[in-house]
Parts: C-alpha cells; structure tokens; sequence
C-alpha cells in the first residue's frame, strides 16, 4: 500500500509579549528565510502556510501585575488553540514558529483538545532549559513565557483564557529534557505534580539515547500522541546563541540531533513548537538554521537508512 502523502501546516506566531523583552515576534519569520519550508517539502510533506496570527488584544481579560500583557497573551492563547485545534483535526501536522514559549499553553491545549476527541492520551516532550511551571503567584519575573506547562496541566490561576470544558493535560504525561535552571517554587511543583524530568545531570550519565528509548516506550505503551516543544535554550548558548534566556551547559547538537531522529523514527510526534528564537540576538542566523536542520531530523532527514529497532 502506497504510504498517504503526508502534511505539515507552518502556524506562524509573532507573540513575545510572554517573554519580557522584544525580538521574538521576528521568529516566525527568521525560520521561513532558514528555510523552514522548503526542508520539509524536500522531505516528502505537503506543506501548507498558514500565515502569522495577529489576534487583537482580549478586552476581557485584565491586566495583572503578575502576569505581564495577559490581554494579549490571553488572545494568542486563544487564537494558537483554535488553529492548533483544527490543523491536527484535518490530518495535518500543526508546526508551530515561535514566538516565545507563552504560545505553548495554545498549542498544547489545542492537541489536548485534539487527543480527547480521537480518544487518545496526549503526552508532550518539553525540551528546555527551563521547566516553565510557573504561576502567576510563584512566578519571580511576571513573564507568562515561564507558565505555560502550569497552564496546561491546570495548575495556574488566570483569569478564564480556554472554555471550561477544555481538557487539560495529565502532568504525568510531560516529559521535561534538558532541565538546568528551576526556581525554588517551581521545584516543589514538579515534584508535587509528578511530572517526569530529565535534567542535564540525568543527560550526562545516563545518555540521551536510553533516556528517549524510555519516553518513547512509555508514549508507544499508552498508544498517546506526543506533542514536541523545542525552547531553542535547550540547546547549549554555544550552538543557539539566539534566545534571550541562555544558560549554559546546554544540549550538543548531537544530543539534540538524535533526539530528533528517535523520535522520526518513533511514528509518534503529532505536532512541533519551535519556540523562542531571538532574531535580535542570534548570530547571523545561526540559530535559526540550527533549528530548522532539528526540525528536518525530527520530519525524517537521516544520514544513512538503519534497520528499524523495537524502541
Ligand atoms: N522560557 N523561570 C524563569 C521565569 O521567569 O519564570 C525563566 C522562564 C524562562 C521561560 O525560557 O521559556
Ligand atoms: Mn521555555
Ligand atoms: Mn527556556
Ligand atoms: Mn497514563
């Protein structure tokens, strides 16, 4: 039987209002001029642009002290969730271009959404620096960019962003990678929540490989979809210098590179975030291309055909 095209849709979002300081809105265009486009073409995908989200401001949701620009935030949210929604519903791979990392709490919640419908679990594979499980209450700076996994996993207190009825997802199910700089409050959270970190410690001994093997095995076990948020501060500020928010001791590229082909390989990535690309801050593309080369891994570029291997 011949294997059904696959499709891929581009969701541009100039969102950086979550992340404290200006730059990120020039992402989404950043990885079209990387070639975003055109590398997953060339992998066989029809590829469909949905252009940038431009929602104006939700008047409905105030402002609050604790959560910068929520009005604007709230409104991508909003916009990120519908279109993430309805992308994954029409059998395309929804690719968010980030943007800072405040849109994932759309598109996680969009394929939460997505995942209940079709009567399947969603997991998701955070790959940062940071564990971004913060609250409006716990949060040190105010920059929403930090909240977005509380928010999915309904354990932050906004003002109503998403209708009630909207399923959040189970914190079990996250898989936080490449973890190094956790706040105080946060940690408790995690712990409390049972969401399962690999920090860069766990990396160093134990390897990349066994540790996806292990997420991949326990995704594939409970038959769910995984969502795949890549912070370009997972990767070490040597190889992606273009983030407001490095710290160092990050992934290698070859970390992250295999990363990616396992989970090609895998058959189970439903949809992408590449998020928090600082344009402003990059070295002359640099890190857009590093990222864009991630993604093409992740859509199946290899170096050599393997014979595949159970997981
Ligand atoms: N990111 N934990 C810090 C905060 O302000 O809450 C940093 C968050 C960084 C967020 O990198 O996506
Ligand atoms: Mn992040
Ligand atoms: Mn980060
Ligand atoms: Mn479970």
């Amino acid at each position: 039987m011949k294997e059904k095209t696959k499709a891929a849709t581009l969701i541009g979002v100039p969102l950086e209002e979550g992340s404290g300081r200006g730059g990120c809105a020039m992402g989404p265009a950043a990885l079209r001029i990387a070639g975003i486009g055109q590398a997953l073409g060339e992998l066989g995908y029809r590829v469909a642009d949905a252009g940038d989200l431009r929602p104006a401001p939700a008047t409905d949701l105030g402002q609050n002290p604790k959560a910068h620009h929520l009005p604007i935030v709230g409104a991508f949210t909003r916009a990120i969730e519908e279109e993430t929604y309805r992308t994954a519903g029409g059998g395309s791979m929804p690719v968010l271009l980030g943007g800072d990392h405040s849109l994932s709490m759309g598109s996680v919640s969009g394929m939460a959404r997505h995942a209940s419908n079709i009567g399947r679990p969603l997991f998701v594979l955070w790959l940062d620096a940071h564990a971004d499980f913060n609250t409006p209450t716990t949060s040190p700076s105010g920059n929403i960019h930090g909240m977005p996994v509380a928010f999915y996993c309904g354990k932050a207190e906004f003002a109503p962003i998403l209708p009630a009825d909207r399923p959040f997802v189970d914190p079990r199910h996250v898989y936080q990678v490449g973890i190094r700089s956790v706040d105080e409050e946060e940690r408790q959270a995690i712990a409390e929540n049972g969401v399962n970190v690999f920090d860069m410690r766990a990396i160093d001994e134990e390897g990349i490989g066994a540790i996806m093997r292990r997420i991949i095995a326990d995704v594939s076990r409970a038959n769910g979809l995984l969502h795949v948020s890549l912070d370009v501060d997972f990767l070490d500020p040597d190889v992606a210098p273009g983030v407001g928010t490095t710290v160092p001791g990050g992934a290698t590229f070859r970390e992250a590179h295999l990363i990616m082909e396992m989970l090609h390989d895998s058959g189970l990535v439903s949809s992408l975030d590449l998020v928090e690309l600082n344009p402003f801050l990059d070295d002359r593309g640099k890190s857009a291309r590093v990222i864009v080369e991630l993604a093409a891994s992740l859509f199946g570029r290899r170096i050599l055909d393997r014979p595949t291997r159970a997981a």
